[in-house]
């Protein structure tokens, strides 16, 4: 799951209108990786058998609207899933494959 740079989920674009991870290119990509993590990584969703899956994740340094790179910036944020395990290293996207689901951050 990643934060993505666009709050604009439009289903007919494969959720690419949501564009590129949130804060691309500032940090390699991966949790896992010695010069990231990016803004925009987050964790892997593991869904059991019976298709519940949760994920709680904290992120450093991400704040609705202040920092220096708001959630809810001019354009704000979605919050992507891919079908795909992330690996957490190789860029751009650890491996994650194709965006199955896609949400805009909002408060209300
Ligand atoms: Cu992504």
């Amino acid at each position: 799951m990643h934060l993505h740079a666009r709050a604009d989920c439009a289903a007919d674009t494969g959720f690419k209108s949501s564009m590129g991870h949130h804060g691309e290119g500032e940090g390699d990509h991966g949790l896992l990786n010695p010069r990231g993590p990016g803004k925009g990584d987050l964790g892997n969703i593991y869904v059991a058998e019976n298709g519940v899956g949760e994920l709680q994740f904290f992120k450093a340094g991400a704040f609705l609207d202040s920092g220096d790179l708001p959630l809810l910036d001019s354009d704000g944020t979605a919050i992507v899933i891919h079908a795909e395990e992330d690996d957490q290293i190789s860029q751009p996207i650890g491996g994650a494959g194709a965006r199955i689901v896609c949400g805009v951050v909002t408060t209300g």
